[in-house]
């Protein structure tokens, strides 16, 4: 399914700031780092808990472990993800960190050249987060998903995104039906070059100069 965070009026916010036009590139980046926390917490809500026992200095209680929380495998597509994974990371401080390069050409056809690719091995109880602050036309994410399939399979893929367009989703959906789709928001559309409408920019761009 996909899971927007559109009744989370904190993470409504910092998507309002990164929206505007007139936000800099360190609030940028900022909101960024914010949101990759913010949502990341959020997904350990949906994460598999152990029940576990702890002593205090007085007696013994019973607490929980977040076992999930434990394996997770951040794959960070170059270059908008990176505030963003800063952030996840300090919810998944245990976190394996791929990294891939990831460029789309220009309309009509969306070519995807991928450069540098260095992905850990994963592991069946792993919890896989791929991270894109926008889902366009999905075209990179497909890309990205085929490539992260080579080094094994996890037991949950995750697309964390900001923002996502209806199609980008629908094409991600069709392409791996397995995959979980967080994101801020769905926004309403693509225009012809690709961008997604009212959005926020170009990401890697507002972030980074
Ligand atoms: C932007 O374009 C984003 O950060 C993504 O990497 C990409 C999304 O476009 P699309 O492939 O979904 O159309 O640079």
């Amino acid at each position: 399914g996909v899971y927007s965070f559109e009744d989370s009026p904190f993470i409504m916010e910092i998507l309002t700031e990164l929206r505007d036009k007139n936000t800099d590139s360190i609030a940028f980046r900022k909101g960024l780092v914010k949101l990759g926390r913010y949502m990341g917490y959020e997904l350990t809500k949906t994460m598999d808990v152990e029940e576990i026992e702890v002593e205090t200095p007085l007696e013994k209680t019973r607490g929980i472990l977040v076992k999930d929380r434990r394996n997770v495998v951040i794959i960070t597509v170059l270059r908008a993800a990176i505030p963003l994974m800063e952030g996840l990371i300090k919810v998944f401080e245990h976190a394996r960190v791929g990294i891939v390069s990831a460029s789309r050409g220009k309309a009509p056809k969306f070519e995807i050249e991928m450069n540098y690719i260095k992905i850990p091995t994963v592991k069946p109880d792993d919890t896989v987060i791929v991270a894109d602050p926008m889902i366009a036309t999905g075209s990179t994410l497909i890309r990205v998903l085929k490539e992260v399939s080579k080094y094994g399979r996890p037991k949950r893929l995750i697309i964390l995104g900001v923002l996502a367009a209806p199609e980008g989703i629908s094409r991600i959906k069709e392409a791996f039906p397995e995959a979980e789709i967080f994101v801020a928001k769905v926004d309403r559309e693509l225009n012809e070059k690709g961008y997604i409408l009212p959005g926020l920019g170009d990401a890697g761009d507002r972030a980074f100069g």
